[in-house]
């Protein structure tokens, strides 16, 4: 695989970004499938999936509930790989593209504009009933009313379950054809269809380079990859 050096950036490329849990896992929020992580604590087809809410609602609500609280923890803070995300931003001149698996806010709150959360968002929920999202920084029931269309017993957390369509697809997989580079950051590159993208932007064209703790299940996927944590490599790899 060629080293890193082999990448430059140039700010008139079109580049997509992907990111997962891995790029918030230094600012004290957990990832899925890392020791310890999240799906080693609870079944995911218990908790995120339409099945698992249709057969315990209370269960999930109490699952998102307490992922929102410890968000909303005010020790938890955007780190050093969201920073110089948010600067790539500032500075670029072609189209730069953030999608993200993540369903917290810490790219926001680093700067970065228009994060696409292809996986929905914790402090956001959407009524069943009506369709309409609302902001949400407090605990979701069943017992909830939709402030729009005032029926009760159909708001959910806003966010795509096992089996459900991501958001933004049209957007990122045209993004993903038209791109120089495509830098993925912080995912174990498990989940589709964003596990896919590499491929979709080597089809494109693009140089594809890995930036993750350590190697991906994609990672031969990809023409460069660096091993080690985000706050350390995103900042090298973006100055
Ligand atoms: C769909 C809910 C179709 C939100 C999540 C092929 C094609 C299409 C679909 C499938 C397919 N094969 C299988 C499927 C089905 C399924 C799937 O992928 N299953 C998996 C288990 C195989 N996909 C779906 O169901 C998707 N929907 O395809 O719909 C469709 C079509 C038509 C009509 C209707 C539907 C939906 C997927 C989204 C599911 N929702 N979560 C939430 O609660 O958060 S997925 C869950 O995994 C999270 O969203 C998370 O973002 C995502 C990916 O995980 P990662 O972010 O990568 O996190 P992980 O812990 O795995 O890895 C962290 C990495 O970070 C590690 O590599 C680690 O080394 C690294 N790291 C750790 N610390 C650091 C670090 N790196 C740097 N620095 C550090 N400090």
């Amino acid at each position: 695989m060629p080293a890193l050096d082999s990448v430059r950036l140039n700010p008139t490329d079109s580049i997509v970004i992907l990111t997962g849990a891995g790029i918030s896992q230094e600012s004290g929020l957990d990832t899925f499938r890392c020791a310890g992580g999240i799906w080693s604590k609870v079944d995911l087809e218990d908790v995120a999936t339409p099945q698992g809410f249709a057969r315990d609602p209370d269960l999930v609500h109490r699952f998102y509930n307490d992922r929102r609280r410890g968000l909303l923890d005010p020790a938890i803070q955007p780190n050093a790989a969201h920073a110089a995300l948010a600067a790539l931003e500032r500075g670029w001149r072609g189209n730069l593209l953030l999608v993200t698996q993540n369903i917290d806010d810490l790219h926001e709150r680093a700067g970065s504009t228009a994060p696409l959360h292809m996986h929905g968002e914790l402090l956001k929920a959407v009524c069943l009933r009506c369709g309409t999202v609302s902001d949400c920084r407090d605990d979701l029931s069943v017992h909830d009313l939709c402030l729009s269309c005032g029926r009760k017993g159909g708001m959910r957390p806003d966010v795509v379950w096992f089996g459900e369509m991501p958001h933004h697809m049209d957007r990122i997989q045209a993004a993903l054809e038209d791109c120089d580079l495509f830098l993925s950051i912080g995912t174990s590159g498990h989940v589709y269809p964003a596990a896919g993208f590499v491929a979709e932007a080597r089809a494109g064209g693009a140089h594809t380079v890995e930036l993750n703790l350590e190697p991906s299940e994609g990672v031969s996927r990809f023409d460069a990859a660096i091993h080690g944590p985000a706050t350390a490599l995103v900042p090298a790899f973006v100055a």
